[in-house]
Formats: C-alpha cells, sequence, structure tokens
C-alpha cells in the first residue's frame, strides 16, 4: 500500500537525517576569541575570500588585512540586526541575518568598523 511505503520513506529518513548534524555538533565550541579554525565561511561567501561576521554581537574577527581593490565581505550569522558602518558611515543598512554586504576599498589606510546598534561592536581593516 502507499500509505506503507511513505512511512518507511519517512523512518528511513528520519535514520539518515540525524546522522551529518551531530557529526557537525561534534567540535569543541568557539568562544570567538579562540584562535580561528578552519571553518566554512557564512553563506554567499567565496571560499578564501575576506570576510567579517557578524556573530554574538561581535565582529569576527576584529582585525583584518586586504589588499586595496580586494573585496571584503560582512555577513550577518545571527538575529540581531547590525550594520556594516565604516568610519562612521553607515554603508550597509539594516542588515538582518543571513544578509551579505561587499566592499572593496580602494586606497590604502585604516579603517575603523562598527555599528550603529551595538557599540561594544569594533573592528579595524588594514588596507595595504
Ligand atoms: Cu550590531
Amino acid at each position: 500500500m502507499k500509505r506503507t511505503w511513505l512511512i518507511r520513506v519517512a523512518f528511513a529518513l528520519a535514520l539518515t537525517l540525524p546522522l551529518p548534524v551531530l557529526a557537525a555538533c561534534g567540535g569543541s565550541s568557539n568562544d570567538g576569541d579562540a584562535p580561528a579554525k578552519t571553518v566554512a565561511p557564512p553563506q554567499g561567501v567565496p571560499a578564501g575570500a575576506p570576510h567579517i561576521d557578524q556573530d554574538d554581537l561581535k565582529f569576527k574577527p576584529t582585525k583584518l588585512s586586504v589588499a586595496a581593490g580586494e573585496k571584503v565581505y560582512f555577513a550577518n550569522s545571527e538575529t540581531a540586526i547590525h550594520t556594516v558602518t565604516i568610519d562612521g558611515k553607515n554603508l550597509s543598512g539594516n542588515m538582518r541575518k543571513g544578509d551579505l554586504f561587499e566592499w572593496t576599498p580602494a586606497t590604502a589606510g585604516e579603517y575603523k568598523i562598527t555599528c550603529d546598534f551595538h557599540p561594544q561592536m569594533k573592528a579595524t581593516i588594514t588596507v595595504n
């Protein structure tokens, strides 16, 4: 009967789905200040691209060095709304979870990154 078949499929899925989730949770927790581990970049950020994550009401990492003309990605990974405010100018607007903002500095220098909503959120990007 069709119903039996459906139940079997559902049961098989229930058995297989949790395994990758459990495997992904196996690592130790990361406090954010711990040395960066090799983790996948936030969704939408190309592998290896310089990026800053907005998570735990922090920018992660808080220091980043890039070359002039190199694209920097900012990703909001949590439900709190953040901004990417660079040297006092809100360039991103409100960023919600999953939003990406791209910024390509043209000029070498040191740029202060802040969030309009969370004064404790600070990062510095050095452009060489
Ligand atoms: Cu914020």
